[in-house]
């Protein structure tokens, strides 16, 4: 029996801190407390919710495979990202440009999303820009997934980040590009199936409080989608590194 475990905690209705498992019973009351002592920040609400899961987890066999990119300025590591996408993708450079523009201003409004805005890979429209959130993924062996990528110098957010961006190419996101909220982490990545998770550095200006995450999707394919990504619980066996 498997259980998904999801905290999130706000300040003033503002995301401070989110993480999620998927555990077997054993591990529920060691895991809530866990992720109840988590945000390292001030909060002053917090939810944790337990759901039982109806079917076991699908089991990825391996990760994304990870590739890490350092650039000394903002906008070579941008013209990077966005020539990888062009050249396997078609993605239009200054489609991806704008994007990332847009993220790190604050998606809507100048505000950050809690989860992803969706975009159609063919011609660039947003499709859905509610905010909806990858849920329901998380490592088989999330110690020894963590212990590899710390020992390798990477950070646990690639260690969430990375099993998240497994999640959506599994569900059918054709690409993704991602900015941290957090205005102290300047790390990004942009991830495909066939690119594999690209980490770059740095992806915005230290003390940018904004950050995000673009899906892109085929039109015809967005419902089924987003459903898995809310909806199909997976672990993932092994870091491809
Ligand atoms: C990495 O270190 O691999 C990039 C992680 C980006 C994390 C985005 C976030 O803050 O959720």
């Amino acid at each position: 029996m498997y259980y998904s475990v999801r905290m999130r905690a706000t300040l003033n209705g503002k995301h401070v801190s989110g993480q999620e498992r998927i555990v077997k019973k054993e591990d529920l009351q060691k895991v809530i407390l866990e992720l109840h002592t988590r945000p390292r920040g001030e909060w002053d609400f917090q939810t944790i919710k337990v759901e039982r899961l109806k079917t076991p987890p699908e089991v990825i066999e391996k990760s994304l495979p990870l590739k890490d990119y350092k650039f000394s300025c903002v906008p070579l590591a941008v013209n990077f990202a966005a020539t990888l996408l062009e050249n396997t993708h078609q993605i239009p450079r200054s489609l991806v440009k704008r994007l990332f523009a847009k993220l790190s201003a604050g998606f809507k409004d100048g505000e950050n999303l809690p989860g992803a805005v969706f975009v159609d890979i063919e011609s660039g429209e947003v499709l859905d820009d509610r905010g909806i959130r990858t849920i329901l993924f998380d490592w088989k062996d999330r110690e020894a997934a963590r212990s590899l990528l710390l020992k390798k110098g990477f950070t646990d957010r690639t260690l969430d980040a990375l099993a998240l961006a497994t999640k959506n190419a599994h569900c059918g996101v054709e690409a993704e590009i991602c900015i941290s909220d957090d205005p102290d982490y300047t790390t990004g990545y942009i991830a495909s199936p066939r690119l594999g998770y690209i980490r770059i550095s740095p992806l915005k200006e230290k003390g940018n409080p904004h950050g995000g995450r673009v899906y892109f999707v085929r039109r015809e394919n967005l419902e089924r989608v987003i459903n898995c990504l809310r909806q199909r619980a997976v672990l993932i066996e092994k870091v491809n590194l």
